[in-house]
């Protein structure tokens, strides 16, 4: 197989909402994005990936959408986009779309119809049971709190949201729906975009028998539990065959419940499905397993993160592609997540380990709006403040059910909450952090003053001119994209360590995930080796332990 160009890629995600404002709403819109361009091309990312902007009523901020081939009022005009995508073509940026089809929002037109009555010729556009029992068709609950079936009293039976009851599951065992999402998708490719970002898509065959599932610390049965249902590989085939084939397109599977041996499908390297998919094994290894993301924090285990990530490594090498991402909107700040944002010097460390650790890995890695300068959680003070409505939801339902006291919910909740992705981008120290002119819709982050694009674009030793390092380096060694993966010092706690290897080349990548000196002394085939890169500028060769969140990368060529 020949390398593919998004295989050395690297990705930005932008949160259009909280990216840039233009003109003093206090939302991020279109215009705003096109600004900023440049900044992202001087990154050194080649992808943008832009999470929805399409027409919604925003109950999950555009990830219901209610009219896939128009733009959302708030963030501008079709004309906007188009300007938005000449430019970053310009630029040599590509774009890829979010592509959110598991489900519509309750107000697209199909759904307005399909919920008039059962005889409409929409109604099998969505999956709607009779009640079973008196209740709900089986016990799947959604992904937002309580159940997944909403009732309508109308017609008598029940329609299916995995998500929230504003998010109707689409009926892809309807072969008129397929028809409609690859046309739309088709029309999107046409247009001159590069490519989808597919959400939830390993969700969208469902078991159509509907049985009860296996219930959670929720009460209810997992939205997981329809992951790879049984003709989910046929319809992503069939996707690939009539659209994705005709263009040289980039494709990612937002995949919650995929593992290794699936992704090999999803995301194999004959082409036939996708490019890469995202999986969460490794974002889940925080989550408590019984009470879930938002019962309970469970402190890093280091060993397990790098046995996750290493038995992807191995599992997809030469058979599947990967991505490499910490962050994305749903999810914390890494660098107050498993890195510190107790001191700056912490911060601004633990932040290029992090990179370090993520880069230096096979997959294309994926860098999401803020992560490159080191921005960390918001420093919430009561649920009050929380917008979300998954974490929100969740919340509530735990305070509610009595599951936990109202402190220790909220505990989690500040920590967890994917509110914490979507305060405003910091641009600079001014009061509004220069995202916009108004009222943000999301309250600024006080450590703006000194975390933003402008100090740090001045400041050669900032997160971001070292993220823009680790960009740089992986466009100049096809070892970073090609090279094969070993873990070594598997069972350290602290430490995360290493090797690629490419023919007579080797790369050793030593990450402290320790905000205290760890004992730890260089592999000797490696003394003479060339730094690519480091976080304390010079390492020391032959000290007897790593400093505090220390990190690089060396290389040997024979
Ligand atoms: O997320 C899908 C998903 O499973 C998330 O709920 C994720 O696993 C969760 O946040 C972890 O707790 C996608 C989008 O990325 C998300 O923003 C949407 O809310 C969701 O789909 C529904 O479209
Ligand atoms: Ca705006």
């Amino acid at each position: 197989m020949s390398e593919r160009w998004w295989q050395r890629s690297v990705v930005y995600q932008v949160y259009p909402r909280s990216f840039q404002d233009s003109n003093g709403d206090g939302i991020g819109d279109l215009k705003g994005i096109t600004s900023r361009l440049p900044y992202i091309a001087e990154l050194g990312a080649d992808v943008i990936w832009l999470s929805p902007v399409y027409q919604s009523p925003n109950d999950d901020n555009g990830y219901d959408i209610s009219d896939y081939q128009a733009i959302m009022e708030e963030f501008g005009t079709m004309e906007d986009f188009d300007e938005m995508l000449a430019e970053a073509h310009r630029l040599g940026l590509h774009i890829v779309m979010d592509l959110v089809v598991n489900h519509s929002s309750d107000e697209h037109h199909w759904f307005v119809e399909s919920r008039k009555s059962k005889d409409n010729p929409y109604r099998d556009y969505y999956i709607w049971r009779d009640p079973k029992d008196g209740g709900a068709p089986n016990n799947l609950g959604s992904c937002f709190g309580g159940t997944a079936w909403e009732y309508d009293e109308a017609s008598g039976q029940y329609y299916l949201h995995l998500f929230s009851k504003k998010q109707p599951d689409l009926n892809w065992e309807n072969e008129k729906v397929r028809d409609e999402i690859f046309t739309m998708m088709d029309w999107w490719m046409q247009k001159g975009i590069d490519g989808f970002r597919m959400d939830v898509i390993s969700l969208i065959s469902k078991d159509q028998s509907f049985p009860d599932y296996e219930p959670d610390a929720s009460g209810f049965g997992n939205h997981r539990e329809c992951a790879n249902g049984p003709r989910e590989h046929e319809f992503l085939r069939e996707m690939n065959r009539r659209v994705l084939s005709k263009y040289d397109c980039i494709t990612v599977g937002e995949c919650p419940g995929v593992g290794i041996e699936e992704a090999k499908e999803y995301a194999n390297i004959d082409g036939s499905e996708l490019s890469m998919v995202f999986e969460f094994d490794h974002v889940s290894v925080d989550v408590d397993p019984d009470l879930g993301r938002y019962g309970k924090v469970v402190p890093l285990d280091l060993p397990k993160l790098k046995s996750i990530l290493s038995s992807w490594q191995t599992g997809l090498q030469g058979k599947a592609w990967n991505s490499l991402f910490w962050e994305n909107h749903d999810q914390p700040r890494v660098v107050s997540r498993w890195g510190s944002d107790a001191t700056e010097e912490f911060r601004e460390k633990s932040a290029k380990m992090l990179g370090t650790c993520l880069h230096m890995l096979q997959g294309t890695p994926y860098v999401f709006q803020g992560e490159e300068l080191g921005m960390t959680n918001y420093p919430w003070t009561s649920a009050d403040e929380i917008v979300d409505c998954e974490s929100k939801g969740n919340y509530l339902h735990f305070v509610k059910e009595g599951i936990l006291p109202e402190a220790e919910a909220f505990d989690v909740l500040r920590q967890q909450t994917r509110d914490n992705a979507r305060t405003p981008m910091q641009w600079d120290a001014s009061e509004m952090a220069g995202f916009t002119t108004g009222t943000p819709w999301r309250p600024v982050h006080p450590n703006h003053t000194t975390v933003n694009a402008e100090t740090e674009l001045a400041d050669p030793n900032s997160v971001f001119h070292y993220y823009q390092k680790l960009i740089a380096l992986r466009k100049q060694y096809d070892i970073i994209t090609n090279g094969s993966f070993e873990l070594l010092e598997a069972d350290h706690p602290d430490l995360f360590v290493y090797t690629r290897t490419l023919g007579d080349e080797k790369l050793l990548t030593v990450c402290s995930f320790s905000g205290k000196p760890v004992a730890w002394k260089m592999p000797a085939a490696f003394a003479a080796a060339e730094t690519l890169i480091s976080n304390y500028g010079e390492i020391r060769t032959d000290a007897e332990e790593l400093r505090p969140y220390e990190a690089y990368v060396l290389r040997i060529a024979e």
